[in-house]
């Protein structure tokens, strides 16, 4: 399989800076050597080209949306163009709003072959905020209300105007979460979302959460994981714009990831807020590609199946 490296050095989506470096951050800790050890076909192809971060106040409820249109233009057709070509797009962010491209290239992929999506987010935060309910007008607090339809026609229309929603609620699960706005907590429910949260973590430990989360996943189900970085705890992963304490560990998290492999069904991928300026020596990048070669099979042993 040919592995595709896009990169989508963006921050527009967030009001704490520095994401943007993430994609460099993540060849640098050497993601592209990493995947071809994994027996892959690997192609970077480089950073995708958008908007500057003006560094603008919220309007009518958020920050950037231009910008971030924009950006998930560009992100859509990178990831639609790779899986049509029979890659696996890995997008390499920038902050999550780039979330809301590449699941909708995703969807839209899915839906012409009449493939089943499921999407697992894996984050502190449960990303379902509206223009409404932001406390922040901050684009990558949304991404999840938008997949789903709610937002605006810029980012929930991507694949074209007639376009469904890229997801219905019961296709995503969300996982690690820890910070949730009051106002959000009422879409997340009413929705329905399938969400494990670090109590139900702590309650029934990560094996039989990710268990649960993969109870439909089959062969024929096309996995895509988006992977918010601040979804591990901060101590592990300082190198985050927005992170959370009493996140899952190095261990729970590699788990998570082992399982993920298991399930043979991974079909593409998001990792995303990985915040160098904020990072020491590069270890959350560094953490990040360790993460990604167990979610691409690296395994201590030789498993029977
Ligand atoms: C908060 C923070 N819920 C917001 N969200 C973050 O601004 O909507 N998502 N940091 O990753
Ligand atoms: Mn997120
Ligand atoms: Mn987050
Ligand atoms: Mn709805």
């Amino acid at each position: 399989t040919t592995l595709t490296l896009i990169g989508a050095p963006t921050d527009v989506g967030a009001s704490v800076l520095g994401a943007s470096m993430g994609p460099d951050a993540l060849r640098i800790a050497g993601i592209a050597r990493a995947m071809q050890a994994r027996g892959f076909d690997v192609r970077d192809q480089g950073n995708l080209a958008g908007p500057g971060n003006p560094q603008a106040e919220p309007a009518s409820g958020f920050r950037h949306l231009a910008e971030v249109a924009a950006w998930n233009r560009a992100v859509y057709e990178a990831t639609h163009a790779a899986l049509q070509a029979g890659q696996l797009p890995l997008l390499m962010g920038g902050d999550h709003c780039l979330a809301i491209g590449s699941i909708s290239a995703v969807a839209q992929h899915c839906r012409a072959r009449g493939r089943r999506l499921k999407v697992l987010w894996f984050d502190a935060h449960a990303d379902a905020n509206t223009p409404e309910s932001s406390p922040s007008g901050n684009l990558h607090g949304m991404p999840v209300a938008c997949l789903l339809g709610h937002g605006p026609a810029q980012l929930t229309r991507l694949a074209g105007p007639e376009a469904p929603p890229a997801l219905q609620s019961g296709q995503i699960t969300l996982i690690g979460v820890r910070s949730v706005d009051a106002t959000e907590k009422r879409f997340v429910n009413e929705h329905g979302i399938e969400v494990y949260d670090m109590r139900t973590i702590d309650e029934l430990g990560m094996r039989a959460v990710m268990q649960a989360a993969l109870a439909d996943v089959d062969q024929d189900t096309h996995l895509h994981v988006s992977f918010d970085m601040d979804c591990l705890d901060p101590s592990v992963a300082p190198g985050v714009g927005t992170g959370v304490r009493g996140g899952p560990t190095y261990r729970e998290t590699q788990l998570c990831m082992e399982m993920l492999a298991d399930c043979g069904a991974l079909g593409s991928a998001d990792l995303v807020e990985l915040n160098p300026a904020l990072d020491v020596r590069n270890q959350t990048a560094e953490l990040a590609v360790d993460l990604l070669e167990s979610l691409f099979g690296k395994s201590t042993l030789m498993r029977p199946q």
